[in-house]
């Protein structure tokens, strides 16, 4: 394909409550989508890095600045670019893994739409719908978390993930078990709050019967997941130190994870997020779709990857208005506890372009010579 142009268009999504984790609240969701244009077609990928760096090194006005500077050029400089060729196209510029990720998905996504094939079909993956889980931000009291869970199971989540911090984690995870009962897939997320020194309070958590425990350290320390996981029942899961196929592998063979989340734009983009799959599935290692807060454009991709096989346990990949009064696309809703993977070409989903238009704060185009 040529690439005629791209833009970066700055949207800004209030959340419907506010978004606590060990990292920080979150109000409203600062989002940059990348549009590219060919002879054919258009294709869109969403950014997500945050509006600070709390969760990774990225955040969105980097990525957007590397976009314009670095990493747009490098591709409108190729004469023709396939999704496969974008990798190496940006190989000059080191890191940058959700820049990256959002313009490869949207090169992708241009790409599936002139084939007429949906991103589930283009991934290799054959499930139709994908079961929802949702992520519980850290509240206030005890009595409001159990209300916030009982409303999403009462619409149909197959999965509760509570996020922890020292000092909100063996209390609510207890409330939440005891009230729920056994049956429940719970488990807990603690986006590196806690230290080797925590070990000890960690075990406490394996009276509870939890699915896994996410990324309990530093992102670094993958030396000390493993220590943990030969103390904890409980299985460790790893996010943040997941970086790409390599990282995975190397988390998976010193023992640091039984369990691998995989989110796109952490590993560079879909393609990548596949080869982890693929790892995980050739190492006995069960994985699951992570979220960050996408809109409807992001969301569907997830989906889509959320459908491969090796995909066995409940992502975070919950209906549009978990998050999102109006979403910028049609939005997901959960049918049963699931979310439909889209069919349609690429991604399946446009953005509704008065919606779009409301939410829109900066658009930026960029041309090739
Ligand atoms: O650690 O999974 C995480 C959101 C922002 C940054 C990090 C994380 C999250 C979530 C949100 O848990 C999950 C979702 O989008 O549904
Ligand atoms: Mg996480």
């Amino acid at each position: 394909m040529r690439l005629e142009r791209v833009s970066l268009r700055r949207i800004s999504l209030p959340l419907i409550s506010p978004f606590r984790t060990s990292l920080g609240t979150e109000h409203e969701r600062p989002a940059l989508l990348v549009q590219v244009t060919t002879p054919d077609a258009q294709g869109w990928g969403e950014c997500v890095a945050g509006a600070d760096a709390s969760y990774s090194p990225e955040y969105v006005e980097g990525a957007e600045d590397v976009l314009r500077r670095h990493l747009v050029p490098a591709l409108l400089s190729a004469e023709t670019v396939t999704a496969h060729a974008v990798a190496p196209l940006l190989g000059a510029v080191k890191g940058h893994r959700m820049a990256k990720a959002a313009l490869e998905a949207a090169v992708l996504d241009a790409e599936l739409r002139t084939h007429g094939m949906s991103f589930a079909a283009g991934l290799g993956a054959l499930a139709e719908r994908v079961p929802s889980g949702v992520s519980v931000g850290i509240m206030d009291s005890v009595p409001e978390l159990l209300d916030a869970v009982a409303g999403y199971l009462a619409q149909g989540y197959r999965r509760i993930k509570l996020k922890i911090e020292p000092g909100w984690d063996v209390a609510p995870v207890q409330a939440v078990r005891e009230r729920f009962g056994d049956d429940l897939l719970l488990q807990v997320d603690a986006n590196a709050a806690y230290t080797p020194a925590d070990t000890r309070h960690l075990a406490r958590l394996d009276a509870f019967d939890l699915l896994l425990v996410e990324q309990p350290l530093d992102e670094e320390d993958l030396i000390g997941h493993a220590a943990l996981a030969r103390v904890l029942r409980t299985p460790i899961c790893l996010d943040e130190s997941v970086v790409s196929a390599r990282s995975a592998a190397a988390a998976i063979a010193l023992g640091a994870c039984r369990v691998v989340n995989i989110k796109p734009g952490r590993v560079g983009g879909f393609l990548e997020a596949r080869r982890i799959h693929d790892i995980c599935a050739a190492s006995g290692v069960p994985v699951w779709c992570g979220g960050m807060l996408e809109t409807g454009l992001g969301r569907a991709g997830n989906v889509a990857l959320a459908a491969l096989p090796n995909f066995t346990l409940p992502g975070d990949v919950s209906a549009s208005d978990r998050f999102y009064a109006t979403d910028i696309t049609e939005p997901f809703v959960l049918r049963d506890g699931h979310l439909d993977v889209p069919t349609g070409p690429g991604l399946g989903v446009e953005p509704l372009p008065d919606v779009l238009a409301g939410f829109t704060t900066a658009v930026e185009e960029i041309r090739g010579i």
